[in-house]
């Protein structure tokens, strides 16, 4: 099975050197970073790594639209290329590449989603303080709750999707740009009714860089999660027939 690992960024440059030989230095997967033509150059660095278009490529967007958008289009990429997986992750390197072993043995065994969890077996978050701790437990309590969807990490962006999921869903139907995105994702392979395993992951607060994380992707998902179930009792959710 060929994967290719989808690293949305913008204004990633400190950090999306690092993460690309940690991937494809120790794992079989190519890589395609999908930047919103980040304005400290990110692209720049991408395209003068060993291996770029071999094992590297770039998907260069012209305005910064949303981690959502940015997904939606390295996934379509990812199809239209042959890829049979895709693992999505962030360039800040809160997600550790030595857990892709665990999406891949996972992907081996049969599943066809794999969902990184930072809450499987206690939590498994280093350095974030109380109240991003609280504030994230709570958001997962409440996704899990509202859109009937039984898995510890919904909001998490650590996650591997196999090419009949992404071929299922209907990727243009999805609108949401944050955190939403995820939990839209996972719910519409849900009620599809995929294979989804989870896999312990470890996540580290970024050390380089910048958030973008903004309060208009925190309504996002208060709105949006009941709406989950109430698209899918009239058949709305974004899965095709
Ligand atoms: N292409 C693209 N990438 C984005 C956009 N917004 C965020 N990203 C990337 O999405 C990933 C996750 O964004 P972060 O800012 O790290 O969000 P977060 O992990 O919730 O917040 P932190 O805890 O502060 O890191 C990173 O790789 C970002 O560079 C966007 O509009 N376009
Ligand atoms: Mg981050």
């Amino acid at each position: 099975m060929k994967g290719l690992v989808v690293i949305p960024t913008y204004n990633e440059k400190g950090n999306i050197e690092r993460i690309i030989p940690k991937i494809i230095d120790n794992y079989d997967l190519d890589v395609l970073v999908v930047d919103d033509s980040s304005p400290d150059g990110t692209a720049e660095i991408v395209t003068s790594l060993d291996g770029f278009n071999t094992r590297i490529f770039l998907l260069n967007r012209k305005t910064k639209d949303g981690l959502g958008r940015a997904y939606i289009a390295g996934f379509k990429k990812a199809l239209e290329l042959g890829y049979d997986f895709v693992i999505q992750m962030d360039a800040d390197l809160s997600h550790d590449p030595k857990d892709l072993k665990h999406f891949i043995t996972k992907l081996n065994a049969g599943a066809q989603v794999v969902l990184g969890s930072r809450y499987v077996d206690g939590v498994r978050i280093l350095d974030w303080d109380v109240k991003r701790l609280f504030l994230s437990i709570c958001a997962n309590f409440y996704a899990k709750i509202t859109t009937g969807v039984p898995y510890t990490d919904l909001t998490g962006g650590y996650n591997a999707y196999t090419k009949e999921v992404l071929e299922k869903i209907e990727l243009d139907k999805i609108h949401a740009k944050g955190y939403m995105f995820q939990i839209e994702m996972k719910s519409s392979a849900y009620y599809a009714g995929f294979n989804i395993q989870e896999a312990p992951i470890i996540f580290i607060d970024r050390t380089i860089g910048e958030t973008k994380l903004q309060g208009s992707i925190i309504y996002e998902a208060i709105w949006g999660c009941p709406m989950i179930r109430v698209r899918k009792f009239f058949f709305l959710l974004p899965i095709k027939k």
